[in-house]
């Protein structure tokens, strides 16, 4: 994918936020400091588009990015960190499922997961979250780098195992492994230049 425009259009902390475009949209979902904002940055060949952190919940709105003028990649909270106070992990929990539930916009999720843990119970939960509200994912699993070739294969065949009907990506953002091939699975669902 040739990135010809990457830019920030508007963060939401409510749905009524969120933009009026009828471009398609892809999700960018999982744990809080799993690498979602990473992902999206090296996605799109660029540093710091997407705000990331070593501090996890860096991410506390929904952010928009317009791509090409003719789609949004869709940066969501993290789920699953403990030390957010649970009101807020409602907050963000609540404001997550409305955008999902309600977009007509949403084109498809990535499901990222960290390929030193596998899909954690919250991971499966969500992946089972989308399956039943009929949302098409499928899995990256990131930091890549920080296994050997062999703990990275072990790694894709649980990933796999647990999710066997999914396309599963291991993906480096420090590497920019694995970039192609989730372009390519992105591809399919980003081609049309507007959803009616
Ligand atoms: N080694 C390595 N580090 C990564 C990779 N992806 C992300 N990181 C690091 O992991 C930390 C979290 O990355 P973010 O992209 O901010 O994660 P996030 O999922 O957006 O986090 P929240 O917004 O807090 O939910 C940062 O310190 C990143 O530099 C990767 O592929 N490899
Ligand atoms: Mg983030």
């Amino acid at each position: 994918m040739k990135i010809l425009s990457a830019e920030f259009v508007c963060s939401a902390v409510q749905p009524s936020q969120c933009p009026q475009e009828s471009l398609p949209e892809v999700a960018f979902i999982g744990r809080s400091n799993v690498g979602k904002s990473s992902l999206i940055n090296a996605l799109l060949r660029q540093k710091g588009l997407a705000r990331t952190s070593a501090t996890p919940g860096r991410t506390q709105q929904i952010n928009f990015f317009r791509i090409n003028h003719r789609f949004l990649f869709v940066d969501l909270p993290g789920y699953g960190y403990a030390k957010v106070p649970q009101a807020l992990k409602q907050s963000w929990r609540s404001l997550i499922e409305s955008y999902l539930r309600g977009r007509k916009q949403l084109a498809h999720c990535v499901l990222i997961v960290d390929s030193r843990i596998g899909p954690t119970e919250l991971d499966l939960e969500q992946a089972a979250w989308f399956q039943r509200n009929l949302l098409p994912f499928f899995i990256v699993s990131t930091k890549s780098d920080k296994l050997s070739k062999v703990e990275l294969q072990k790694s894709i065949i649980h990933t796999q195992s647990l999710c066997p009907d999914h396309s599963i990506v291991a993906f480096s953002a420090t590497r920019n492994t694995g970039r192609e091939q989730v372009w390519a699975l992105l591809y399919p669902h980003i081609s049309m230049t507007t959803l009616s």
